[in-house]
């Protein structure tokens, strides 16, 4: 089923545009909100294509981690600016923040959410919010978000400055793939341990949420990292492709790993910042890490940590996470 939506009745104009006649005026701004994000002056807003498809509600978290939400196609301009997006990459259909709750079809109401996907020559359609697809997260110039030196509105999220990373400890116990797709939803990925000092940042995290403030009572002292075995034990690679001793750091709690239950096969950490080996399906506390290099920009928007051409390369880890700072001093867009 087709729908031609009447939005795009009132979008004809912005369609030709974007079929033929490029949008002379789409330029990149100086951001102040991501560097990750590209502003587009015509349509006054900030857009990032995620092409990786995902379900509705996963693309809804990933914007709302980002500090904006999956694009609503509400103006012409804003439209046409996604239609463009789309067509550099050949992407034929996206997902919008449309999303209807009582349709009438046939006579019949259905109260079961549907969601509206954007084709590439500008089409709305009715789609199942579970489909899978690409999507857009686009935040309005004058819409106010309150991100955090993190580049997030998760306050949960927290910069070590010895890492210049950010770090959250989930306390809702998940299985080691399903922590890994969380991190990922919110920007980040499983925690990867690249250095003694990195250890020390988590046996910081640690401190800062004791095990009597945690719900549950099993499996509170220890988190899954993102390392694991794919060859049963022999050895062991983090989720970057590394060994752990390219990554930075494999010191292995004394007698780990044991593969004491038999499957210890997914990578996790103590509260003494030492290493062990657990099942991959137990369901456990969990730490993401977030890069900030990657999405925070200077003025001149640069990333803040481009080690090949900033001034920061020649900074160590806390003066770098004391400029980011300095550069995040104002901003509340
Ligand atoms: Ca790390
Ligand atoms: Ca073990």
């Amino acid at each position: 089923m087709r729908l031609l939506w009447p939005i795009c009745v009132l979008f004809g104009v912005a369609l030709l545009e974007a079929q033929g006649v490029p949008l002379h005026s789409i330029t990149q701004h100086r951001p102040t909100f991501r560097c990750d994000y590209t502003y587009f002056v015509d349509a006054e807003g900030w857009f990032k294509l995620h092409a990786k498809p995902a379900t509705w509600l996963e693309a809804q978290a990933v914007c709302l981690s980002e500090g904006s939400s999956i694009l609503y196609p509400d103006t012409e301009i804003i439209l046409s600016t996604a239609v463009h997006l789309m067509r550099d990459v050949s992407i034929s259909r996206i997902h919008t923040g449309m999303m209807m709750h009582n349709r009438q079809s046939n006579q019949i109401v259905t109260s079961k959410p549907m969601g509206v996907t954007l084709d590439e020559v500008g089409l709305m359609q009715w789609a199942q919010p579970s489909d899978w697809h690409p999507f857009i997260c686009h935040k309005k110039k004058f819409e106010s978000v309150l991100l955090n030196e993190c580049g997030t509105v998760d306050e949960d999220y927290h910069m070590y400055n010895a890492t210049g990373n950010c770090y959250k400890l989930h306390e809702n116990k998940r299985n080691w793939f399903v922590a890994g797709a969380s991190c990922k939803a919110e920007g980040g990925q499983l925690a990867i341990i690249n250095s003694e000092t990195e250890a020390e940042v988590i046996i910081d995290i640690f401190k800062n949420n004791p095990a009597d403030q945690i719900p549950g009572d099993i499996w509170l002292d220890t988190a899954f990292l993102g390392f694991r075995s794919l060859d049963s034990g022999r050895s062991w690679i983090t989720i970057d492709d590394e060994t752990l001793n390219m990554a930075g750091y494999a010191m292995f709690a004394p007698g780990e790993p044991n593969n004491a239950a038999r499957n210890e096969y997914c990578g996790s950490v103590g509260r003494n910042g030492k290493l062990f080996d657990d099942p991959c399906m137990r369901e456990m506390l969990f730490i993401c890490e977030k890069r900030t290099d990657e999405i925070i920009c200077d003025e001149n928007n640069n990333s803040a940590v481009n080690d090949e051409n900033d001034m920061f390369t020649v900074l160590d880890r806390s003066e770098k996470a004391e400029k980011l700072r300095s550069i995040l001093g104002g901003n509340n867009v």
